[in-house]
């Protein structure tokens, strides 16, 4: 590539102008294009990908529009540990995130910024989170060196003119800067300045990494403009479940990552089920307001999925399925001899030979996993064939119900609906992943990880509960809070619960409970299903797996509740007394 041979700038923007030339003033890239999201454009990003062997064509007989990726081994998820925010206190970012002073992560990363870019292009993805022409949006320019990131971010968000047309003159944007080095770990950051609007990252290609839009923008700076600006960003689902009468209820859901988001969003109801429907509006992130109307209303501020490929199948979730058959990107799943993908879990027979994920030749009955367990496809939102009407519409959908839910092997029984809002909140505060037999010396010990947003929570997290918790007087109507738990095992290490297409059985009492149509049972720790609401008719399950799911403990809870405890106590002064007093009330009435 020469020298120059970058294209005219799209904006006139004074402010987005100035950032740009500083930026390559300091990256020294060969060329600057910019994007404008066009399908020529696309075509073109694309040869160029391939040509530089980031992009391999797969068969597009099979998979029409679809490419592969291999990232380096080194750089395959998210790295937490090298994640920073970056306030001017440690105090802002909190206990739960890893933290340098403003100055020094400028500095630090400058250096590592100066020339990086050299014999590289930079590209400037304008893009925006949410529904084009919603109030609820944002604006965010990513400067990147990497055209794997450009041809994903085309996906995952409404990139291009349009975002330039919204942005006009203004300076209201986020600033993200990224660029791969020389993927190395020992110089990766992911640094967030939410004083700034400003997203560093360096030393990585990979997913929430780089996608800026996504975990960085939507949920890291966006939690914080949300307490700030009185609204909610979180690590949700969002969902509607249609009756056969055409009655739509819409439900949002935190789940740690790999924990089934995308699973759930895209759920078939079994046969049971005739007539009932479930639409996707978001699998991963929600941007919640108050309406006019004093409920609160969601929007998804991605445009696409960026989903875990392992696992997902026929049986799992056909809708995903049908979503990569087209125009979807994939990286670190494995091949196949006609150049189609595969990854464990996928239907058929294991084939006898595969390339893996990282290009090595692959046996059937190998020990080593073919597809990297965190290999992922990028498909457009539009491929999904339970795609909402509503998921791009700029007010979003009113929710009407909040489901927490951790991967529990013990202790958390299928469904509670909480006792109020900040019973609720206190659910989702606590909610957690439990090692199991598995991993040796340490069964039982719970990781907790609130709301799902332990690793993306942009400031401290006392403070975001405070937030959670000050919501309920902004919502005149708000959702009822439910917590889940579809992985609870018996002594045998099986999930008790079937899971997947199944959990329509405790999506309908949530919706039923959220519309005072269905009754409930009041227990120590919350309402549950009464024997019979449930339905659990034509459904591949024993009466003592049934029990097992839904059992309440007492001795398991009371060790809950004083784990809770050490948990609150760990996060410092700033947790609310008033969800402290919500783990004693729960304590006095175990005992
Ligand atoms: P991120 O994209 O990382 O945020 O993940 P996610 O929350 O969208 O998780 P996803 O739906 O991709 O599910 C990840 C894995 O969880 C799947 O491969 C399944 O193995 C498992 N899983 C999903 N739903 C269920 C369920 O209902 N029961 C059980 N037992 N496992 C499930
Ligand atoms: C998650 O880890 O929750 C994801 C994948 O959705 S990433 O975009 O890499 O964060
Ligand atoms: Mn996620």
């Amino acid at each position: 590539m020469t020298a120059n041979s970058g294209n005219q700038a799209l904006s006139t923007n004074k402010q987005l102008l100035d950032w740009v030339d500083q930026c390559a003033k300091m990256t020294k890239p060969d060329q600057i294009v910019w994007c404008d999201g066009s399908e020529e454009e696309q075509r073109r990003l694309t040869e160029i990908a391939v040509a530089q062997g980031v992009l391999e064509p797969l068969n597009q007989e099979k998979l029409p529009g679809c490419y592969y990726s291999r990232s380096n081994p080194n750089d395959v998820a998210r790295v937490e540990h090298l994640t920073f925010i970056c306030t001017p206190t440690k105090e802002e970012a909190g206990p739960t995130n890893n933290w340098m002073a403003p100055a020094d992560a400028y500095k630090k990363l400058s250096g590592l910024y100066d020339g990086a870019m050299k014999g590289r292009t930079m590209y400037v993805v304008p893009y925006v989170m949410g529904p084009l022409g919603s109030s609820s949006s944002k604006i965010g320019i990513e400067l990147t060196d990497s055209v794997y990131v450009v041809l994903n971010m085309r996906i995952m968000t409404r990139m291009g003119k349009a975002a330039l047309q919204m942005m006009g003159d203004g300076n209201e944007f986020n600033r993200g800067l990224h660029s791969t080095l020389d993927v190395n770990p020992e110089r990766r950051f992911i640094c967030h300045f939410p004083q700034d609007n400003t997203i560093w990252s360096v030393g990585s290609g990979y997913g929430g990494n780089v996608l800026l839009g996504k975990k960085c923008l939507a949920l890291r700076i966006g939690s914080y403009l949300g307490r700030n600006e009185g609204w909610l960003a979180e690590h949700m689902l969002i969902l509607g479940v249609e009756s056969p009468e055409g009655e739509v209820t819409y439900v949002a859901g935190a789940f740690p990552s790999a924990c089934g988001k995308t699973n759930f969003a895209m759920l078939i109801p079994p046969k049971r089920f005739h007539g009932w429907k479930v639409t996707t509006v978001g699998d991963d992130i929600a941007w919640m307001r108050v309406g006019s109307d004093g409920r609160l209303w969601a929007v998804n501020p991605e445009a696409g999925y960026f989903g875990v490929a392992p696992g997902t199948s026929m049986k799992s979730n056909p809708n995903a399925m049908l979503s990569v058959r087209k125009n979807t990107l994939f990286t670190n799943v494995a091949r196949t001899k006609d150049n189609d993908v595969w990854w464990e879990g996928k239907d058929g027979e294991v084939p006898e030979e595969l390339t893996d994920w990282q290009g090595r030749p692959w046996k059937k009955g190998s020990a080593d996993k073919a597809a990297h367990p965190n290999s992922r496809f990028t498909s457009p939102a539009a491929n999904n064939p339970a795609l909402s009407k509503f998921w791009d519409d700029p007010q979003g959908v009113p929710i009407s119900a909040i489901i927490f839910g951790g991967r529990r092997a013990t202790t958390v029984p299928l469904v509670v609906q909480s006792f109020n809002w900040t019973h609720g909140v206190y659910f989702g505060a606590t909610m957690g992943s439990e090692t199991t037999a598995a991993a040796t010396g340490k069964v039982g010990v719970v990781r907790r990880d609130p709301m799902a947003m332990l690793p993306f929570c942009g400031y401290d997290m006392g403070s975001y509960f405070q937030h959670w918790l000050a919501m309920q007087s902004k919502i005149p109507m708000p959702p009822k809070i439910f917590m889940v738990n579809w992985f609870r095992q018996n002594a045998q290490g099986k999930f008790v619960w079937p899971g997947f297409g199944e959990n329509m059985r405790v999506l309908k009492w949530v919706i039923d409970r959220a519309r005072g149509k269905v009754g409930g049972q009041e227990t120590k720790i919350g309402w549950v299903p009464r024997p019979g609401d449930l339905d659990l008719s034509d459904m591949d399950i024993s009466e003592e797996d049934v029990l097992e799911a839904t059992k309440i403990d007492p001795v398991e809870w009371k060790r809950e509740l004083e784990a809770q405890g050490e948990w609150f106590d760990s996060l410092g002064s700033t947790v609310p007394k008033a969800l402290r007093l919500q783990r004693e009330l729960l304590l006095e009435r175990i005992k």
